[in-house]
């Protein structure tokens, strides 16, 4: 008789919103695939792309077994080569390159196309830290805003979700959940039914601004001005709330003469909002409370996203927001637990590590931006920097290198797969175990495998293991099952924190979705006006960001390759565009850009851009236009669109360059230019032209 099993999993890709999942498995094979409905932030539903989830796990393109390059490189010829063969290979030439070279010239490159903990945390540490190997900066997404965050606040502590039901108005800055993490949204119409007055930022008319309230579309990259313009109104109309900041912040004060050369005339100029806006918007969020100010990562990928970031920190603390049930601020919750260093990558039983490559730099980085030995070898794993990282031409560059010996880990032939000399089969969530934190609500949650490998795939964390042993390195920790190091993480963990009180690893395994413990004083971040800073209050002036060659005190520095005029006098082209490329509604950055259902949904890769502009261009809807920056091209479909406002336009990431009818996708055009705080990226900051093809 055959018997129906049901197995607890758990979302991986980068979402905030971490679902809940069930797969139903039958003689080994998964036949079913849904949302937990037990779970309290899934509520039994899951998005577009992770639905069809089965499609992508059989899918007939997955990589099945190690393949070896027999063409030139990025030709596509490729010959079936066993583990064995694989693993001796890639063992062989990292022996000579260390001999050469040392370890430094071995570089891993991974990012999120699993967020697991085991397959995206552990394996971005143990191997390479017993090897000695350069270090990545993992700074592509976030890391502006995680540095300017820590610095204000302290910590990425964050409410949960369902507090936005008590919030009475909600500001959406620069975040887009209607795509990037939709289980906010059903949240969010019930506390707007109920009275909650809705407020979206964001220059692009998106699905999340289409229902809002009221929607403010202020120039890309102008966002700390916008906000010290608010503050500058709260400030001279007194409706700052003092006794807080007396009692819980540093450098009231002084952020109140910053903000005095904000004036709303001023702020108007810069952002392009009006003046009667502003002051609306900053008498509405003084007056109105609770008031909760949620931004995400889209809007600080500009070359001044940290300072923005910083701006927008401060705002709720002008208003007493900060510990106020349904106020406050709602960034992210991945700081509740921070998992033990130590018991993570062992690096105290390691060498150094020699050196750490900016990942947006990745280009250049190939082409020998590097203190040291050249990079001699990368190994990529859980990422597609050729879809998905900046001035993706240079890196094409750097991976045509003929001496460049480079291994991809993969699920899918991905346009990084394709320059790879050694290939190796990777398992999907359903073929192995992690467990998962989430950045989006306060929950801990175990993917139990639910199928065996398919082929001869093998998941992150074997495929570490395995090329340990065969490097020969004989560590426990390199070779413990991924439940054991989850087991490690936790004893290590949950002594120093609080929040993983009653957190066991059985629990997990038996119920798959377990809640961090708060009590009644931490629920809410931030309670009682308490920060884990150096000063223990909201640092509105922050003395740290010195050390960052940054302002300590927010401010607005234009993103440079914005404010150039390139308008000649005597040129009759039309002037540059800033080009905005975030999240796409049917894939995660390049994740599922290859599954043809959601291809279709999707559509070609497009570019939108405003009547006038199109008009002043000769564009027409549907034309196949240029879009061309410094750093390169590519052709995309025209969506003549007043959702953009002139003088912006919008080309979604996570299109595949190889899928794609000119080979290129719009990262050939994205500037690698490191943001103002923590090696941030800048995708936004782009400026194109955009003609005709
Ligand atoms: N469907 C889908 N979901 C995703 C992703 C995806 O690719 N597709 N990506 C995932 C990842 S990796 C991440 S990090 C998160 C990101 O989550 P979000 O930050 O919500 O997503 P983005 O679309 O990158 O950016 C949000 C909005 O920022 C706006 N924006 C850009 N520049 C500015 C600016 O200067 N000022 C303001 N105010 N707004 C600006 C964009 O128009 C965009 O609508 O989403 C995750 N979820
Ligand atoms: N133009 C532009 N580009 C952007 C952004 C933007 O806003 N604009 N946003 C950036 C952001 S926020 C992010 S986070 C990055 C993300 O960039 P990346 O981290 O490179 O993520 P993906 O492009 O989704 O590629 C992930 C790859 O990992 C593979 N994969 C999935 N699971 C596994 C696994 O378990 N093992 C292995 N070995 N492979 C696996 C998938 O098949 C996929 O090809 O993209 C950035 N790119
Ligand atoms: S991508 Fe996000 S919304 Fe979709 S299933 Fe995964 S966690 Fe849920
Ligand atoms: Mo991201």
């Amino acid at each position: 008789m055959t018997t129906t099993e049901l197995i607890r999993g758990a979302c991986p890709h980068d979402c905030p919103d971490t679902c809940a999942t069930i797969t139903e498995v039958r003689d080994g094979r998964a036949v079913a695939f849904y949302a937990d409905k037990a779970h309290p932030y899934t509520q039994g539903w899951l998005c577009a792309k992770v639905r069809p989830y089965l499609e992508r796990v059989y899918s007939p393109d997955r990589l099945l077994h190690p393949l070896r390059r027999v063409g030139p490189k990025g030709a596509g010829q490729w010959e079936r080569i066993s583990w064995d063969e694989a693993l001796a290979t890639i063992a062989d030439r990292w022996r000579g390159i260390i001999a050469e070279h040392g370890a430094a010239a071995i570089q891993p490159y991974s990012y999120s196309g699993t967020l697991g903990l085991i397959q995206m945390g552990v394996c971005d540490a143990r191997l390479w830290n017993r090897m000695g190997a350069g270090g990545l900066d993992r700074t592509i997404c976030c890391s502006a805003a995680h540095v300017a965050v820590a610095a204000t606040i302290g910590a990425r502590h964050g409410p949960d979700p369902a507090d936005v039901l008590r919030s009475r108005l909600v500001i959406i800055w620069g975040n887009n959940p209607a795509s990037s993490g939709p289980h906010f949204m059903p949240l969010l119409r019930q506390a707007q039914k109920a009275g909650a007055y809705v407020v979206v930022i964001d220059p692009r008319r998106t699905t999340t601004a289409r229902s809002a309230d009221e929607h403010i579309q202020p120039r890309p990259a102008t966002d700390a001005a916008l906000a010290l313009g608010i503050m500058q109104v709260i400030f001279a109309e007194g409706l700052h709330d003092e006794p807080w900041l007396e009692a819980h912040s540093q450098g009231w004060r002084e952020l109140r003469e910053r903000a005095a050369q904000y004036p709303p005339e001023r702020v108007a100029q810069i952002t392009g909002v009006p003046a009667e806006t502003i002051v609306g918007l900053a008498r509405r969020y003084a007056t109105t409370k609770p008031a909760l100010l949620k931004f995400a990562d889209g809007m600080q990928r500009h070359a001044n996203g940290g300072q923005a970031v910083r701006a927008l920190c401060c705002l709720p603390a002008l208003v007493g927001q900060y510990g106020v049930p349904g106020g406050g601020l709602a960034y992210s919750t991945s700081g509740y637990v921070r998992w033990d260093a130590e018991a993570l990558g062992h690096a105290r039983e390691c060498p150094p590590t020699p050196r750490a490559v900016n990942m947006n730099r990745i280009g250049a980085a190939l082409l020998g931006e590097v203190d040291g030995p050249p990079i001699m070898s990368l190994f990529v794993y859980g990422a597609n920097p050729v879809a998905s990282a900046p001035n993706a031409g240079l890196i094409v560059r750097g991976l045509m290198r003929d001496d460049l010996f480079t291994v991809v880990h993969e699920q899918f032939m991905s346009d990084t797969a394709r320059y790879a000399d050694i290939v190796l089969p990777a398992t999907t969530q359903l073929e192995h175990a992690d467990l998962h934190g989430a950045y989006g609500h306060r929950n801990l949650q175990y993917n139990q495998p639910a199928i065996a490998p398919l082929g001869e795939c093998r998941s992150n964390w074997d495929t570490m293991r395995s090329l340990a042993a065969a490097m020969g390195y004989a560590e426990p920790w390199l070779q413990q099952s991924a439940e054991e190091v989850i087991q490690e993480l936790l004893a290590a963990t949950a002594p120093a924190s609080p929040y993983l009180e009653g957190v066991s690893f059985e629990r997990l395994r038996e119920q798959g979705t377990v809640p961090l413990h708060f009590s009644d004083e931490d629920y809410t971040p931030f309670a009682g006006g308490r920060f884990p800073t150096p000063s223990g209050r909201v640092e509105l002036r922050c003395p740290a960001m010195t050390a960052h060659g940054v302002d300590p005190l927010p401010d607005h520095v234009p993103a440079a390759e914005l404010e150039e005029d390139d308008r000649s006098a005597l040129s009759p082209q039309p002037p540059a565009l800033t080009l905005i490329s975030a999240a796409s509604h049917h894939f995660v950055s390049s994740s599922f850009g290859n599954q043809p259902s959601l291809r279709a949904k999707e559509g070609a890769p497009f570019v939108e851009i405003n009547p006038e502009d199109a008009a002043a261009r000769g564009i027409a809807h549907g034309d196949t236009v240029r879009v061309e920056s410094a750093r390169g091209w590519c052709r995309l479909r025209a969506v003549v669109t007043a959702d953009v406002p002139p003088g912006v336009a919008v080309a979604p990431k996570g299109q595949w360059a190889s899928l794609s009818p000119d080979g290129r996708n719009v990262n050939w055009t994205t500037p690698d230019t490191i943001a103002d705080l923590g090696g941030g990226s800048s995708f936004h900051s782009n400026r194109v032209r955009v003609s005709p093809a």
